[in-house]
């Protein structure tokens, strides 16, 4: 009996056929994923999946079939950016599942015991390198380096295996360890998200993806808010918000809450908030300090004549400018009437300390004299 190692093996085909089948009976959700070109290809994956399984049987090495399958993988969510890594590594578990089960009911004719044995095994390492695979994704230098990189890489983790809880153990963790809430801020969440916007660019992850990642996110700061409004207070105020129709929020966020564990009382209005809201607040709380927060370059107009209009209308408040679309001018902040731009929340506060303390003993002077 030759080997079933050929593509056009009548046996393979027959296996691949009932394996097809069977998973689109398994999950019926994939009829809404493939087309005819997907099922097409999906068909020829199962061929090739299975002519690779009988190599490394008969060849008795199993990284043949375990090497195929990371590859496989790799390409599957690159030529499937729509669906998510998670998705993809479901299917291909189904997948391999469900050959393994046909794979049972082989006449023994075909596959004697101790292959069966041995191809059950070579897949279930494929099941367990199709698990790892999810995070295997290039991650930058900036990302994988320097101190808290490990944090980095385990919230990471359990936001692509959408594993909330761990996400939020991580962090929890990392607070118990002793890790600041200002470096947890900056240095773990603020640089995950930028890897999450770099794997989103890559097409590594879906929008629906970076979307959960937002939101786990915002959640997991919120774990902070017991000890963040119990600070002393230094009787100051700040106003922050995103300008114009900016949806990216949680830069503002993680800045109005470094403020208030600073001592501040913050105010903090969200996403796209109008002028004229952002105007009527300030008239309101009398803030010292706003702060402006932009990540899109095309708010960027919007944000100075929203800082024009305070300027004009409140010259005595203080106005700070931040955020990604920042870093992608030539320092516009230069040419707009504020009083500091900086890449970072952190570098705003150390700011202030100096500006305010500054303006204490100078209106301190002024009653003296
Ligand atoms: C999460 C995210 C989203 C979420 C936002 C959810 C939310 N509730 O906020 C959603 C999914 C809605 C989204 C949508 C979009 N996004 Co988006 N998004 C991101 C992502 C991955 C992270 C943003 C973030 O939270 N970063 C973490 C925070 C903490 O960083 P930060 O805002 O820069 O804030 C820090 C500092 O800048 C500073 N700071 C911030 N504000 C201020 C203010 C002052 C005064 C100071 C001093 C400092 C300061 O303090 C913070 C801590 O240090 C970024 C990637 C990235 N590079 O940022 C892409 C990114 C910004 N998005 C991008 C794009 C293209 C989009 C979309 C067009 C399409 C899309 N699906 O992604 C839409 C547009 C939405 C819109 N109309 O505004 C691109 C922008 C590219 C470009 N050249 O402009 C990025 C860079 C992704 C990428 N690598 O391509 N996005």
């Amino acid at each position: 009996m030759s080997l079933m190692t050929s593509l056009n093996d009548p046996r393979v085909l027959q296996l691949a056929q009932k394996v097809y089948a069977d998973h689109f009976t398994y999950d019926p959700k994939l009829e809404l994923e493939y087309d005819d070109r997907r099922k097409k290809l999906m068909y020829e994956d199962i061929l090739y999946n299975i002519s690779f399984l009988m190599t490394a049987v008969h060849l008795s090495d199993e990284k043949i079939f375990t090497s195929y399958a990371r590859w496989l993988n790799e390409l599957l969510c690159n030529l499937m950016p729509d669906l998510d890594r998670v998705r993809i590594m479901t299917q291909m578990k189904d997948h391999y599942r469900i050959l393994s089960k046909t794979l049972k009911d082989l006449p023994s004719e075909l596959l004697n015991v101790d292959e069966i044995e041995s191809a059950q095994r070579y897949i279930q390492r494929a099941i367990e390198i199709t698990e790892e695979v999810v995070t295997d994704v290039p991650l930058s230098d900036q990302f994988m380096q320097g101190p808290f990189s490990e944090y980095r890489k385990m919230y990471l983790d359990a936001m692509l295996h959408s594993n909330t809880r761990e996400a939020y153990a991580v962090i929890s963790r990392a607070r118990e360890q002793g890790v600041s809430i200002l470096n947890i801020y900056e240095n773990i969440l603020n640089v995950v998200m930028y890897e999450v916007g770099r794997l989103w660019h890559q097409s590594k992850l879906t929008v629906d993806k970076e979307h959960y990642c937002s939101s786990v996110t915002q959640t997991v700061m919120s774990q902070f808010y017991d000890v963040l409004f119990l600070q002393p207070r230094n009787h100051r105020s700040l106003i922050c918000c995103a300008v114009g129709s900016e949806l990216h929020e949680i830069g503002g966020r993680m800045l109005s809450d470094l403020f208030e564990y600073d001592g501040w009382d913050t105010y903090y209005l969200g996403a796209a908030v109008p002028q004229k809201a952002l105007l009527h607040a300030i008239s309101e709380h009398r803030p010292d300090l706003i702060a402006l927060s932009v990540t899109m370059p095309q708010h960027l107009l919007e944000c100075e004549s929203t800082v024009r209009a305070v300027r004009s209308q409140y010259p005595e408040v203080k106005i700070a400018v931040g955020g990604h679309a920042f870093k992608m001018t030539n320092r516009i902040w230069e040419k707009w009437p504020i009083d500091f731009y900086s890449d970072t929340a952190a570098e705003l506060i150390e700011w202030s300390h100096k500006e305010f303390r500054a303006l204490k003993k100078a209106s301190l002077a002024n009653q003296h004299d």
